[in-house]
């Protein structure tokens, strides 16, 4: 038997793989075509099990050392390190690593910004000069009878501290709940700058630092707030100052939205300005003759992943897939290029490309990759770089050698939910504000709220988890806020239209009926985590819910995730009060000390908490039970009278 056969027979059944139609088709032609993906990788490459229980260190030469996780007192490292040393500090990295990251693109956005404002990048505008006031505003800058550029200015000075400053806090803290802020400083955990946080991480997870994994822990939590409240907020507000706030669309997802008869173009990775330019250079009439004289009818651009998920917000740019449909895609041989900037791109990527002649370019300094061409991204000559790409998508069209085969599947919804919008669309333009939202939850027409973001993975079912989630969710009366490749898994399902509101439960449904809404709210990228921060503190603000983020009848989840990204984020949403619930796998020993401060411990502190389950219904009822017990201490509970459903009993309908 040749070794192709026998990897094929150990290959998972596609339904096992993913929901999602159009990447299942492409899976089964990519293995007809003798092309790998990370579906199969994923099957023939087995996790570690020693990795996946964090009891391992190799942060010096005395080790590797490896530590039993059946048994995980049994044994210390070299060093003398115990496994809730070991877990805390490997926690401690994953937590700094993600906050680099997303503190990296939001300072990227400053420099935009910084650039812009002092006139030496005239590229690109101030787009939305009311976000721009009212973001200084919140941070204390005065702007009345102030021009834009005055405000522009001092609000840089003020934003830049979110990374250099030394001591103090950083400025988004004056969003913050003064009760959760509060907690924050009787624990040391304030961010002063995301710069210090991170670096200081790093040095105390070295041999021979912090060797008391509670203390390890509140320098993680002061690291992820750094960026949930720093970078990641950061990010947000001037991509919206930059490029406009984003106000509900409608736009189109799936790999349907590529055109077989147009030059298809995918932009993806995280940072918005690379897109915007292309956008630009997708309209220029030069090259759109360009592509009629190669023999197609235009130029298609279309999204991937967070960027993605940011533009179909802000502009309705269409979606092709989020992250583990990266790859399938090109199966299709209808993407002429894929252009990437930096995180979650894959370097199979390259492979992929290859082996169906898509150009793929890296444009980012931070990020190359073998075998992929790059051409630099440079803000003050954007062109440069977006134009090439298309002429090189062209030049691919007018020679397609592979044939075309594009899934016929495209899903139709509203995205761009910011939380400026929330405002109108509950409170109406007269009376703009979260009042009628806190409202409907104490009258129990909505339970509580949920964050369901994050990744897909592929060890596990692709969107399958996010779906039964969040079906779970809303058929329980859970307004659900949505980012990411999560929102993508969601809209793929059609969740994100208004006609979802038959699957909400009585209460929900009667509020999107009458607001002409979905039960689902996508929210953009993974940056804009930081719009249901905001939300939050809001709901905080206009009262009736408590006094704390900690408090509200709110909850998160990333049931598919698999990022360093994900675990700052779900630490900054456990250190700002929201109890958070993760699938997949949980990189931590059970039946340890650590495990149980993330799991309990940190609760007690006034902050929330972690929880992890795999099962999707299990995650619903977790979730749900705690929402319920915050209405309870609320003593809000009454309103509502509907049992928790049954999970056995929901297994049987699913
Ligand atoms: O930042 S959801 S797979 S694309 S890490 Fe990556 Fe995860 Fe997608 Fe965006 Ni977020």
């Amino acid at each position: 038997m040749d070794t192709k056969k026998t990897k094929e027979k150990t290959l998972p059944d596609i339904k096992d793989i993913t929901i999602c139609e159009s990447t299942g088709k492409m899976i089964e032609k990519a293995r007809k075509d003798g092309v790998e993906l990370c579906f199969d990788r994923a099957a023939t490459m087995k996790a570690c099990p020693i990795g996946a229980d964090s009891a391992c260190c190799k942060h010096c030469s005395m080790g590797p050392c490896r530590l039993n996780a059946k048994d995980p007192y049994a044994k210390v490292g070299v060093c003398g390190a115990t496994i809730d040393t070991i877990q805390a500090r490997n926690f401690g990295r994953m937590i700094a690593a993600g906050a680099a990251a997303h503190t990296d693109h939001g300072m990227a956005m400053l420099d935009l910004f910084r650039e812009v404002v002092n006139g030496k990048i005239k590229e690109y505008t101030i787009k939305d000069p009311i976000k721009l006031n009212e973001v200084a505003a919140s941070i204390g800058i005065e702007t009345e009878e102030q021009t834009t550029e005055e405000v522009a200015h001092a609000l840089y000075e003020q934003l830049e501290r979110t990374y250099t400053q030394v001591e103090g806090e950083i400025p988004f803290v004056k969003r913050v709940p003064p009760k959760t802020l509060e907690s924050w400083r009787k624990l040391g955990i304030v961010p002063r700058g995301a710069m210090r946080e991170i670096m200081e991480m790093m040095h105390r997870t070295h041999i021979g630092v912090d060797q008391h994994y509670e203390n390890i822990m509140k320098q993680g939590n002061r690291t992820a707030l750094s960026d949930g409240w720093g970078g990641s907020m950061v990010a947000t507000e001037i991509s919206d100052i930059l490029f406009g706030t984003p106000v509900p669309v409608a736009a189109e997802v799936n790999m349907g939205v590529l055109k077989e008869n147009q030059v298809n173009i995918i932009v993806h990775g995280h940072e918005p300005n690379l897109f915007e330019s292309m956008m630009a250079s997708v309209n220029s009439p030069a090259l759109i003759q360009a592509a009629k004289d190669a023999g197609a009818e235009g130029l298609n651009l279309v999204g991937m992943c967070c960027s993605g998920a940011e533009m179909l917000s802000r502009h309705g740019i269409p979606h092709a897939g989020n992250f583990t449909s990266t790859e399938a895609i090109m199966v299709t041989g209808a993407v002429d290029a894929m252009a990437v900037d930096v995180q979650c791109i894959q370097q199979a990527l390259s492979k992929v490309a290859d082996c169906y002649g898509t150009y793929l370019f890296t444009t980012n300094p931070r990020c190359h990759i073998e075998g992929a061409e790059h051409i630099e991204f440079h803000e003050h000559d954007p062109s440069s770089c977006t134009d090439e790409v298309v002429i090189k998508a062209i030049s691919r069209f007018k020679s397609r050698k592979y044939p075309v085969q594009i899934p016929n599947i495209r899903n139709t919804g509203i995205h761009g939910f910011s939380y400026e919008y929330i405002n109108y669309m509950l409170g109406g333009t007269f009376r703009g504000s979260y009042t009628p939202l806190n409202d409907n939850i104490i009258n129990g027409r909505i339970r509580g709220v949920a964050g369901v973001v994050g990744c897909t993975n592929p060890r596990v079912k692709q969107d399958w988890v996010h779906v039964e989630l969040v079906k779970e969710l809303i058929r329980n009366d859970v307004l659900v806020l949505q980012t990411g490749c999560s929102q993508i898994a969601l809209a793929k399902e059609g969740l994100c239209s208004p006609e979802a509101a038959y699957l909400a439960g009585p209460g929900l449904s009667e509020v999107c009926e009458a607001v002409g809404m979905p039960p689902v709210l996508g929210m953009g990228s993974c940056v804009d985590n930081s719009r249901i921060l905001i939300a939050a503190s809001e709901m905080v603000k206009v009262g009736g819910l408590g006094e704390s983020i900690a408090e509200l009848p709110v909850a998160g989840a990333a049931p598919e995730w698999m990022s360093e990204k994900a675990i700052s984020i779900g630490q900054y949403f456990v250190a700002s009060g929201v109890y958070t619930v993760f699938g997949v796998t949980f990189p931590v020993t059970q039946n340890t000390r650590f495990h149980d401060l993330l799991f309990n411990g940190l609760e007690k502190q006034g902050l929330g908490k972690w929880g992890f389950t795999p099962d999707p219904y299990e995650m619903a009822q977790k979730m749900i039970a705690h929402i319920d017990a915050k209405r309870k201490a609320l003593g809000i509970h009454k309103t509502r009278e509907r049992k928790l459903v049954d999970m056995a009993e929901r297994r049987e309908l699913a």
